[in-house]
């Protein structure tokens, strides 16, 4: 080893180690006992804020080894180190010199370089330095040069570990430069050394073959502990600055951190067979052959081509190989149009000629408006020809909306590894595949993968693939992003991210398998970033040149990779020429044949391009009818109980006392046999449960609920974390309950739902959003997954929405769930009477629906609402605008026979008071929905109209119950017809019902009737914030309907509100005396009882 003797004081080495930072805990173990002891005394001064060593760091090992390696050479013999460190290890009394120690060459390696080193300026200074060796206290100066000289080589390597990547050689196309960003001529030549190493150049060494002991923090020596140099140096770039760029230093986890680097540092890492390596270029000439293949027969048609990352398929087949041999039954795909037939085609092995039939134009035999062919969904099951062994493979379904597939994809995910009983996703993988410009660009991409960790949203690991090729249509990187990596947002996953570049196929695959077997081991995402390029402008159709001329005629310079690897191949003898033609060959003629029974084909269906099959769930069953949805008062009872009682004794679970006190009400209300909005909602959960339907509930703060009402699950009040959800506890055999507040997002959760909701039609799914006013954050999901899904990729969804819709005076943020917007949405025709006849009308009108909107008033109407979704015999999904006042207003109760078997959902609730007994009395019939329900029953009431004025309620606005409004509108025949709401006049169910309404006026008989609004006027913004306002348009709209209160209706008012006030005052009063009874009755107690504890009075002594 090319060390000079220099003299070293072993307080210097303390003074690096606190400089430095480090004290290794395996070198420690090495150590003397005194040695060790004065080490860790330095360790602990070293400790991070939190109190715990500072692991973590990178910059460790050196100076510890340095002493590792003195000490080494002890042990074998005494006398080869100085005798001041023999005194030391030896623990001899210092009476030496403790102060003197001499640093001798006893780790040299390599005596030869000693000489060479021994030359260098620096180790001039140094063995001039040994002259000062006995000075009493000697000055760092010297004696810094041998350690600064071990500590420069470890922050060599720390450098190529943290920032290599951005020296390394990924682009294809020579864009990217290096750190620097400048570019030194063609740009291609990367300076990688000078890039990394900027800042330790003051430390140039002028020995490359000196010789280092390496440290504990790297693993490129393999068995070798030293190495020169250069050797470092050259390894170091191979690893960090080849094809891979391996950005993993910002894993917090030394474990995990280790685990990468050893899949990449130790020598050997990236190996492949001949066979593997003829495996990937066959990959690789189906993945262009079929691009290729598609450019001959559509050469003006849109597929949105992979060439310039053709590699993501080799790519993609790797990780399912890997996958599958490591237990993985079932891959989710979730990716957008760039490569998705590619995918379909040699991924899924969908049949080429179903794929090429798509190009044709064919007429569709099945129902629904479906999509374009690069947005539809697939389900396949295959033997994985390299495994043995059965894989399903579902790409699904998306919408042009980029990357808003992933958080359906993870709830699909998700879902299917609940229904497998995988708590650890080890059966179960979800692949998502991204666009440079979109992986940065779109907000959702944050939301989603946040919730890689959630335990009610966690995967277990999602494997992320970005074709990156350096374009986002027309767009370059430095106008769509500000960050490096496109990848960047992935850094908060505290996972590695695999930067390679797409011409070099056995990095590429070597990053997919290290990829898959970090996701296997540790369960967590990872990202694989293939920069490569995109041979063709955005689609096929467009010219590049217009908007990267340099960029395109660069690309146009370059081969195919296949091309490429194929010639290496060939250099290296792998493979022959002719083999590699007949590689060709084959796969055309593949193409060729399916191509020719493409033409055969006349029509196809919708129908098998689904991701969803839900087997055995339609077959042999009648989809039209409904079973029924109440429940035995049995059943009632027992899940009311439950609902209202605290955990059992055994759990020794502390409650808040106000939760005691929800509790105690809720039992009075069981037993009074009438429930409200909680023990309704509880009602129908417990029985799906009950009937073995998985319920799931999901949205921010569901558990408690936001307004309070809920009370899932209870938290122990001096047990951290502990938690009892009694809803769990309902039947010893029933189907799991899953509530769980989510982040705060409201796209990536809604997503995530509606992909969960569709994984199983035996199961209810609820997303319920904070107030709906914030569910529009979520709208891309509303729209094109929720609404348009099942016309667009005729599968089903049952998901429900819950959307608190509350005009209660809180401001325009918290009023409305923008009922008008879901109902503008609803593909049922405003101008058709639909044949209420029909015997299946109700279930054929929803069926033939889109989605379902409610607004729905009592609790057992949301119930039997709830239960609905399940006995139906198809799934549509349900929005409902449940009001925050209902949840606790005294009139929105339902007694339990409302709930029982002769109960059913209640499309509309006619009115049952005064004004039904005497319909032709009536001289206002007024349709409303939801909780302005009973606001208006008070102004009636207040007014002394109801004999004169129905008030009925639409409870399912969408579809239409035609039937239902034409039989109130023929039993009113003298009544004036009014629409009341209580939003503006362009919002709420107005616009929707109007027309409706219109339509059912012409359909009966001699009507000439036609319906007039009441309500507020129309308004931007969906409620004033002014409190004084709200009442007053209130107060206006109500006027209009019912006149002004009358001299006679306002003194019997007033005196109501006396008789009230005083009632009020009584009872506080009573109220009060009670309170100081007690107070005095405990008093009391307390007195007598602490007088008995008094010892009693000595009689006096005579
Ligand atoms: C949310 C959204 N905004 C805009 C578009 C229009 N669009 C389609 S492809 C594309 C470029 C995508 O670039 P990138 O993510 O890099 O994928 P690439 O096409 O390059 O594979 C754009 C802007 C879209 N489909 N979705
Ligand atoms: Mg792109």
């Amino acid at each position: 080893m090319a060390v000079a003797s220099r003299t070293i004081h072993h307080t210097h080495i303390t003074n690096i180690l606190l400089a430095k930072n480090n004290v290794s805990q395996i070198v420690l173990h090495n150590l003397p006992r005194a040695l060790r002891r004065d080490m860790k005394t330095i360790a602990a001064l070293y400790k991070d804020n939190s109190g715990k060593p500072d692991q973590e760091s990178f910059a460790n090992g050196s100076s510890v080894n340095y002493i590792e390696g003195l000490y080494a050479s002890w042990k074998k013999n005494p006398k080869s180190v100085d005798q001041s460190w023999d005194a030391y290890f030896s623990g001899k009394p210092r009476s030496i010199s403790t102060n003197t120690m001499q640093a001798k060459p006893a780790i040299a390696a390599n005596p030869a370089k000693a000489a060479s080193k021994a030359s260098s300026p620096r180790s001039i200074a140094t063995t001039q330095s040994n002259q000062n060796a006995a000075a009493p206290n000697p000055t760092p100066t010297a004696d810094w040069g041998y350690i600064d000289d071990h500590l420069t080589v470890q922050a060599i390597i720390r450098a190529y570990q943290t920032r290599g990547h951005l020296a390394a050689d990924l682009d294809p196309l020579g864009i990217v430069g290096a750190y620097s960003g400048s570019d030194n001529g063609d740009g291609r030549k990367r300076q990688a050394t000078e890039a990394v190493l900027r800042q330790h150049f003051s430390y140039v060494f002028n020995d490359l073959n000196a010789t280092f002991k390496l440290p504990s923090s790297t693993m490129i020596g393999g068995d070798e502990h030293f190495l020169s140099l250069k050797e470092i140096l050259d390894r170091l770039e191979r690893v960090y600055c080849g094809p891979i760029g391996v950005e993993y230093m910002q894993i917090t986890s030394l474990n995990k951190t280790n685990w990468v680097r050893e899949r990449f540092e130790k020598p050997g890492a990236v190996r492949f067979s001949p066979n593997e390596k003829k495996l990937v270029l066959e990959r690789l000439t189906r993945s262009t052959g079929f691009e290729n293949f598609l450019a001959k027969k559509f050469s003006s048609e849109k597929r949105f081509g992979l060439e310039g990352c053709d590699i993501m398929i080799p790519i993609m087949k790797e990780i399912i190989d890997r996958s599958t041999n490591n237990g993985v039954e079932s891959v989710f795909i979730g990716m957008a149009h760039r490569g998705r037939l590619n995918v379909l085609a040699n991924i899924c092995r969908k049949p080429i000629a179903d794929i090429l039939s798509q190009f044709h134009g064919l007429k569709a035999t099945d129902s629904g408006s479906g999509d374009v062919k690069y947005h539809l969904g697939l389900f396949t099951e295959r033997l994985n020809a390299r495994t043995g062994k059965n894989v399903r493979i579902t790409v699904v379904a998306n919408p042009s909306h980029l990357e808003y597939v992933n958080p359906v994809l993870l709830g699909k995910a998700r879902a299917e590894m609940y229904y497998r009983g995988d708590a650890t996703g080890t059966k179960v993988l979800p692949i998502t595949i991204h666009g440079d410009a979109s992986f940065c660009g779109q907000g959702i991409v944050y939301e989603s993968i946040h919730m890689s960790d959630l335990p009610g949203y966690s995967t277990h690991g999602t494997i992320h693939i970005v074709t990156n090729n350096q374009v986002g249509f027309t767009t370059d990187p430095r106008f769509s992003r500000s960050s490096r990596y496109c990848t960047d947002v992935a850094r908060v996953l505290n996972v590695p991210i695999f930067h390679v570049n797409a011409d070099d196929p056995e990095a590429c695959v070597h990053c997919a398998r290290v990829a898959t077997d970090w996701r296997a081991k540790f369960h967590k995402d990872v990202v694989i970033d293939i920069v490569g390029y995109r041979r063709n402008g955005h689609n096929e159709a467009d010219e590049p040149m217009f908007t990267q001329p340099l960029m395109y005629q660069r690309i146009r310079e370059l081969k195919p990779c296949v091309q490429l690897y194929a010639e290496k191949l060939i250099k290296q003898g792998i493979i022959q020429e002719a083999e590699y033609k007949s590689m060709n060959a084959k796969y055309e003629k593949i193409c060729e044949d399916a191509w020719v029974e493409s033409k055969k084909m006349k029509t196809f269906k919708y129908a098998s391009w689904i991701d969803s099959p839900w087997s055995g769930f339609f077959e042999g069953r009648d989809r039209l009818k409904i079973c029924p949805t109440g429940v035995a008062m049995k059943t009632l009872n027992h899940i009311g109980r439950i609902f209202a009682s605290p955990p059992p004794p055994e759990h020794n679970f502390v409650l808040h006392k106000g939760i005691k006190r929800i509790l105690a009400l809720r039992m009075q209300m069981v037993k009074s046999k009438m429930a409200d909005w909680a023990l309704g909602e509880a009602f129908a959960i417990g029985s799906l449960l009950r009937d073995g339907v998985h319920v799931r509930l999901s949205g921010q703060d569901v558990e408690r609920g936001t307004f309070s009402h809920r009370h899932h699950v209870f938290h122990h009040q001096t047990q951290d974390k502990a938690r009892y959800n009694s809803m769990e506890h309902m039947y010893p055999d029933q189907a799991p309950y899953t509530v769980s507040n989510s982040s705060l997002s409201e796209c990536a959760i809604l997503g995530f739902e509606h992909g969960y909701s569709m994984a199983n039609p035996n199961s209810l799914v609820i997303w319920e959003a904070q107030f709906g006013d914030f569910a529009n954050t979520a709208q891309t999901i509303i729209d094109n997954f929720i609404c348009s899904g099942e016309t667009k990729w005729v599968r089903q969804s049952g998901l429900v929405m819950l959307l608190p819709h509350s005009m209660e005076g809180m401001g325009p943020e918290h009023s409305s769930g923008r009922m008008e917007r879901f109902l503008q949405l609803s593909d049922d025709d405003p101008d058709v009477y639909p044949d209420t006849t029909d015997c299946d009308f109700v279930a054929r009108q929803i069926m033939e629906t889109n989605w379902i909107v409610t607004n729905l008033s009592t609790p057992a109407n949301f119930f039997h609402a709830l239960r609905r979704q399940v006995a139906f015999g198809f799934r549509k999904p349900l929005v409902n605008f449940s009001p925050k006042s209902v949840l606790r207003h005294p009139m929105a109760r339902s007694p339990f026979r409302d709930f029982n078997e002769c109960s059913a959902f209640k499309r509309l609730i006619p009115d049952t008071g005064k004004a039904a007994q005497q319909p032709e009395c009536v001289t206002k019939l007024i349709f409303c929905t939801g909780k302005i329900y009973y606001d208006l029953a008070k102004e009636r009431e207040d007014h002394q109209q109801e004999e004169t004025a129905a008030i009925v309620r639409i409870e399912q606005i969408c579809p239409f119950p035609y039937d239902l409004v034409s039989q109130q509108i023929e039993l009113y025949k003298n009544a004036e017809l009014m629409w009341v709401q209580e939003e503006h006049k362009n919002q709420g169910a107005w616009a929707y019902v109007q027309q409706r309404f219109d339509t059912t006026l012409i359909k009966v008989e001699n009507e000439s009737r036609c319906i007039s609004y009441f309500g507020r006027p129309t308004n931007s913004a969906s409620s004033t914030g002014n409190k004084v306002q709200h009442y007053n348009e209130y107060k206006a709209f109500i006027t209009n309907i019912f006149g002004k209160l009358t001299e006679e209706n306002l003194q019997r008012l007033e005196k109501i509100k006396a008789a009230q006030q005083m009632e009020a005052k009584a009872s506080m009063e009573a109220a009060k005396k009670t309170d100081e009874a007690k107070k005095a009755a405990e008093a009391k107690k307390k007195e007598v009882s602490e007088a008995k504890k008094k010892p009693e009075p000595k009689p006096a002594g005579k």
